[in-house]
């Protein structure tokens, strides 16, 4: 019995030296101490030798159970400690490395042109008035003296939410919702996002307006000079050349474009080799704003009287205004978020 414990003992150190993980470990343990293992079939054993010695070999084997249990745990606490020091040699971090920097946020190109243009109305006594995204039928056509049939309605690929919900194609809708709920004097601008059907390099899908409108008693078209010439000067320069041209619009009636001298030439179509100019395409101007008196069919339309009141309205696309002021030939460099284009406005 003696040669028998002192062989399990051996054996049982010899295989413990080779396990390297804890499924090992419990796998061992379960072999040597375990109910059908190895030191528990040797005290079965204990039933054939003399009873004279079984206290001692007794104590033999409870002594062997003993120090296997010691050295597995032992063995166990050792494979903890390695993995740890593996796990720490392994996903060590070095902390003396410079971090990657965040780049500080900044106004977008768009929202510095819009806050320009409001800023100026807004020194004119303007109110700023916003509405819906989504808008229905009639607050972005119908009541703009767009019938379901007029061929004006073609001049704008919309984007249907539903049969009767869409994304506006403008912001006249919010102007005019402003007129259903209050009555002239009024003074308004809509800035905000519009969506149209429409993707090249001087169109997006989603792009924004400052539309805005004046309403009161005699309100004349040379009101509309004044203030959109005024507009102009401040956002451009002083000295700027600004010219009205007949147009039309189902909303307006009579109706202008508005251009300004081009940016580049200053007017002449020319560049100084006699080429066409590359903004102006060689015409010397620049369209900027669309305006116009407001139509009698509109007042009627939000239950103003045209007789007793008059009004002119207009609208301009920011990033048209934002390619012009700061020379970009392509609208979708705006919504790429390309920090090496956002950086160059301040
Ligand atoms: C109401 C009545 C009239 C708004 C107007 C324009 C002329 C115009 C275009 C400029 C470039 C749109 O972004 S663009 O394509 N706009 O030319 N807009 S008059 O007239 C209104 C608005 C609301 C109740």
């Amino acid at each position: 019995m003696k040669e028998a414990l002192e062989t399990l003992r051996e054996e049982a150190l010899g295989r413990l030296d080779h396990c390297i993980s804890e499924p090992e470990i419990d796998h061992l343990r379960v072999e040597y101490l375990g109910r059908k293992g190895k030191l528990t079939f040797l005290l079965r054993g204990l039933r054939e030798i003399p009873p004279e010695e079984r206290p001692q070999v007794g104590d033999q084997l409870n002594r062997l159970r003993s120090f296997l249990e010691e050295q597995i745990e032992i063995r166990q606490k050792e494979l903890k400690t390695r993995a740890k020091e593996r796990i720490l040699r392994e996903e060590r971090v070095d902390i003396t490395l410079p971090g990657s920097r965040w780049e500080q946020g900044r106004m977008h190109p768009i929202t510095l042109v819009m806050d320009e243009i409001v800023d100026v109305f807004l020194g004119m006594g303007f109110e700023i008035a916003r509405g819906p995204d989504i808008e229905d039928d009639y607050h972005n056509f119908e009541a703009l003296n767009m019938p379901k049939d007029h061929p004006a309605r073609d001049m704008q690929d919309t984007f249907f939410v539903s049969q009767d919900r869409l994304l506006r194609t403008h912001t006249s809708p919010v102007q005019v919702r402003v007129m259903e709920s209050r009555k002239p004097p009024l003074q308004i601008i809509a800035p905000g996002a519009v969506y149209r059907h429409d993707d090249d390099s001087t169109h997006s899908p989603m792009f924004h307006q400052v539309e805005g409108f004046m309403v009161d008693h005699h309100i004349a078209f040379t009101d509309l000079k004044g203030v959109l010439t005024h507009f102009l000067r401040h956002i451009f320069r002083e000295e700027t050349g600004v010219r009205f041209r007949p147009s039309f619009f189902p909303f307006t009636e009579p109706s202008a474009e508005i251009d300004i001298q081009c940016l580049l030439c200053g007017g002449k179509g020319l560049t100084v080799d006699q080429q066409n100019c590359r903004v102006c395409k060689g015409s010397g101007w620049l369209e900027i704003l669309g305006a116009g008196m407001i139509d009698p069919q509109v007042f009627r339309f939000v239950g103003y009287d045209p007789e007793r009141f008059s009004g002119f309205a207009f609208g301009m696309g920011v990033e048209r205004i934002a390619m012009l002021k700061f020379g970009i030939d392509d609208i979708r460099l705006f919504f790429q978020n390309d920090m090496r284009f956002l950086r160059q406005f301040t």
